[in-house]
């Protein structure tokens, strides 16, 4: 199981869409048959739950346990599911065309993937399910990079949820455990970065540079300038920062100019980081 426990962890680092594949609902998680292979080619569910596939390609499948202990046919569009119940690692083919393979691994406990990056010292909820019964007690340890330390405990409710609340001051990797049985690892990111920034103006044209490190390539920030009739902070333009984690804004302006270049969520909102304040006076006259 100690290999398994990565693939989950590697979903929660791309941020974008983690949740499908990891099963929370009573129906489990959706698999696509397509022309050539199950998408997702893995998926993750708690023990006691479904996992359905469907037909989505014009030709037809097997779902078929590498150790035949199950089996289902994908005629048309036709859907096939299979109630996992003890853990473990199950490895499947298309018996019609053997180079479909797909693994569905199954869990007593699974952490939810967390949805987004949290700034250093924000609350976060960890939650998560069990296969076990209401009431039994659930340990979550973190690693922040010096290996796992029993972060505290909670209890599975009944219906089957747990959580904690957690402040991780730097990215962390979670686990839970109980009776025996362990979680995958789920990462919850914390985007502890800096930002600089420089303001240069060639007549009525300012040029605002920022440097976020450590790197975020192709993160957002935002340029704010600080706007005496408006009375405060405005922002103004958005930009994704380049591979060496700099981006470069440009406005046009006579007047003085006070700026700062916040560091933001994927969002392009909630503020991670801002940097000082840079200020180039009014163009001479
Ligand atoms: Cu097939």
């Amino acid at each position: 199981m100690k290999r398994l426990a990565l693939v989950p962890l590697v979903a929660a680092v791309a941020l974008a869409a983690p949740a499908s594949s990891i099963a929370m609902d009573d129906s489990g998680p959706m698999v696509s048959a397509q022309f050539a292979a199950f998408l997702p080619q893995q998926v993750t569910v708690l023990a006691g739950k479904s996992v359905m596939w469907q037909n989505e390609s014009v030709r037809a499948h097997t779902v078929t346990a590498d150790d035949g202990s199950f089996s289902g046919a994908l005629l048309g569009s036709d859907t096939y599911s299979h109630a996992f119940d003890s853990p473990g690692t199950f490895l499947y083919h298309c018996a019609i065309h053997p180079t479909m393979r797909g693994e569905v691994d199954v869990y007593r406990l699974l952490l939810d993937a967390p949805g987004q990056a949290l700034a250093p010292g924000d609350a976060y909820t960890l939650s998560g399910h069990a296969a076990l019964p209401a009431g039994t007690t659930v340990s979550i340890a973190g690693d922040s990079g010096s290996g796992f330390q029993p972060v505290g405990s909670t209890t599975v409710g009944g219906d089957g949820s747990f959580s904690l609340g957690v402040h991780p001051s730097t990215s962390t990797t979670y686990r839970a455990a109980a009776a025996g049985d362990t979680s995958p690892a789920v990462l919850v990111q914390v985007l502890d970065r800096s930002v600089r920034a420089s303001i240069a103006r060639h007549r009525a044209r300012v040029v605002i540079g920022a440097r976020v490190m450590p790197r975020a390539p192709h993160a957002k920030v935002v340029l704010q300038l600080h706007l005496r009739e408006r009375f405060g902070w405005w922002p103004v333009r958005t930009a994704r920062l380049g591979r060496a984690s700099r981006a470069r804004f440009t406005i046009h302006t006579r007047r003085r100019v006070s700026a700062r270049v916040v560091f933001t969520r994927a969002d392009g909102v909630t503020p991670v980081a801002s940097s000082p304040v840079v200020r180039v006076q009014a163009m001479a006259r």
